[in-house]
């Protein structure tokens, strides 16, 4: 909150139960440290960096500084009655989006497939990784059959496999037409990454799990993907994010966003290279006006923020302490 009463609005996600409190108590920790500054998140962000040198910016301290980073700029924005987008120089325009089908199975994956074909999507993304490639290739075609030859798909192995396996999957899958292969490897094994890249004609995607530009640095260097997707909260919040995508423009490479669907459609309007938005709708029930998706865009308005306001009663209701 604002010395003008402006508040500001971000979320995190803390992937499991036992981290909410220690997140919680690092945003208060990490908050009162900036309190009674100049509401300015450039500044602040790199303040923020600075303190947590030592401590490092990965894990929840790094969690707890993007949430505060964000919910900096949605304050500016929103006390400059501009839609973050426009606070970023950009303006609001349609962000094409693909819809999430989960490791469910052949069956299940068409159904999920026609489900997003349905609504208007142009891109689907499906989880695979099944105990063989046979399986993981079923699973494509299922998808390609309900969902049609326009469809976009993409597939997403969350690091399950060694950069050998990764090498033989996508190889099994080099007919499907993917639009691209996420995450084969670990996703800190940069090597591995490259060595899949390059054997393959599929495109290489991965950033989910960058902490903050230096490691999208370090993934550039060694030739790890050929897309990115940096998580906004993993990458430094807004700050991060637009350092990420300044990257991504110098490179010629197309960025696309992980999770916090409000925020990343501001922030892939604002970036040159934008790609896809990852739409899930998960967050909405806490979400007062959630974010639009028709025809298989988001589509942003003049509302000041960054889009996310709460529904109280819901948060009140999902509180777990
Ligand atoms: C993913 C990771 C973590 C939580 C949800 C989804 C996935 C994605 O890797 O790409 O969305
Ligand atoms: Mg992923």
């Amino acid at each position: 909150v604002t010395d003008t009463g402006v508040v500001g609005h971000s979320y995190i996600f803390c992937y499991t139960e036992p981290a909410l409190r220690p997140a919680a108590l690092l945003i208060e920790g990490l908050g009162a440290m900036i309190m009674d500054q100049p509401l300015a998140p450039r500044a602040i962000h790199e303040q923020l960096q600075k303190r947590l040198r030592l401590l490092g910016a990965q894990g929840l301290t790094g969690m707890a500084a993007a949430a505060l980073d964000m919910a900096l700029w949605d304050a500016l924005a929103r006390s400059l009655g501009l839609p973050l987008v426009r606070l970023l120089g950009s303006e609001p325009r349609p962000v094409r989006a693909y819809g999430a089908v989960g490791y469910v199975g052949a069956e299940e994956a068409a159904r999920q497939a026609s489900h997003w074909a349905g609504q208007g999507m142009t891109g689907i993304k499906a989880k695979i990784g099944y105990p063989t490639a046979q399986e993981d290739l079923r699973v494509v075609q299922a998808m390609r059959e309900a969902a049609g030859p326009d469809m976009a798909i993409m597939v997403d192995y969350n690091q399950s496999l060694t950069p050998s396996e990764a090498v033989e999957r996508g190889r099994c899958l080099a007919g499907e037409n993917l639009a691209w292969i996420e995450e084969p490897v670990l996703a800190h094994d940069y090597a591995g990454h490259a060595q899949v890249c390059r054997a393959l004609d599929t495109p290489v995607q991965c950033g989910e799990n960058w902490w903050g530009p230096m490691d999208l640095q370090k993934a550039l260097e060694a030739g790890a993907c050929d897309l990115m997707m940096p998580d906004v909260m993993k990458i430094g919040g807004v700050t991060g994010w637009m350092q990420a995508a300044a990257l991504a423009q110098t490179h010629s490479i197309r960025i696309s966003n992980h999770l916090f669907v409000e925020v990343s459609t501001h922030l892939l309007a604002a970036s040159t290279t934008a790609h896809w938005l990852e739409y899930v709708d998960w967050f909405n029930p806490v979400i007062q006006t959630p974010l639009r998706v028709e025809n298989g865009f988001a589509i942003l308005d003049e509302r000041p923020g960054s889009g996310i306001e709460w529904k109280e009663d819901a948060v009140e209701q999902y509180r777990v302490s």
